[in-house]
């Protein structure tokens, strides 16, 4: 853990001398036209997370007369030539441009409902057999749900823009099928009778890596109404859409 941090405020030093040269790439740009107001308004908040932890505030940040929302701010700078940075030294940096979230490390998915509030959280980390997701969420209903990668991003709360399972090798639904299975698939998340889950899953044939016909980057995690049986194409009778959220890129 101490090394991360480390590492951390190694990217931020590179920052501070100087890297603000380094500005032209995407995240740049719409921060750049939306976050920051000279006027000190409030401004529109980009979640941020280091490895997984959420270190996103409320709060807004004085740099030299320009406000900026606290939530791009890290050791007292702003985040804007981060990506660029990191990814010199080695360190992934993801940003999701629908839930405005940045994620240094680890890619980090914030979970929300149908009615768009926020009901927990995963994350996902390269493994030697494929992604290791580490969810833990609340506010379901006990017992067992479909649990899948999607093929698309959840656009505007609406879920069923998520399309279908993940599906690069062209196989069926269910890792119980002879045809399957989605590359997407998983086990049923198992709910404790408070509505919580916490839970660790691998999924095979997946991985990480940018522009890889097999890569989660860019796509989401959904959550169904009901159990997934495993073998029913294409999507295991598992029900409604309930809960989700993107994986960033
Ligand atoms: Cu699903
Ligand atoms: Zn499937």
């Amino acid at each position: 853990m101490k090394k991360r941090t480390y590492q951390t405020k190694h990217i931020v030093g590179a920052f501070l001398t100087g890297a603000m040269l380094f500005s032209g790439f995407s995240f740049a740009a719409v921060s750049a036209s939306d976050s920051f107001n000279s006027a000190g308004q409030t401004t529109e908040k980009v979640s941020f997370y280091v490895n997984g932890e959420d270190r996103s505030t409320e709060d807004v940040y004085e740099n030299h007369g320009i406000a900026a929302p606290a939530s791009i701010v890290q050791y007292g700078t702003t985040y804007v030539p981060v990506r660029m940075v990191a990814e010199m030294m080695g360190t992934p940096v993801f940003w999701d441009q629908s839930t405005r979230s940045v994620s240094i490390g680890t890619p980090s998915v914030k979970l929300f409902n149908t009615s768009g509030e926020p009901t927990g959280s995963a994350t996902l980390e390269q493994v030697n057999d494929g992604v290791k997701v580490k969810i833990s969420a609340s506010g379901l209903t006990p017992g067992k749900h479909g649990f899948h990668v999607h093929e698309n991003p959840i656009e505007s709360n609406d879920f069923k823009s998520a399309g279908a399972h993940f599906n690069p090798m062209n196989k069926q639904h269910g890792l119980q099928n002879p045809k399957g299975s989605h590359v997407g698939d998983m086990p049923n998340l198992i709910v404790e009778k408070d509505g919580t889950v916490e839970a660790e899953l691998i999924i095979k044939h997946a991985t990480l890596e940018k522009d890889q016909t097999n890569s989660l980057l860019g796509r989401s995690l959904i959550i169904h109404e009901g159990e997934d049986d495993e073998k029913s194409d294409p999507a295991g009778n598992s029900g409604d859409r309930i809960m989700g959220g993107n994986i960033p890129k």
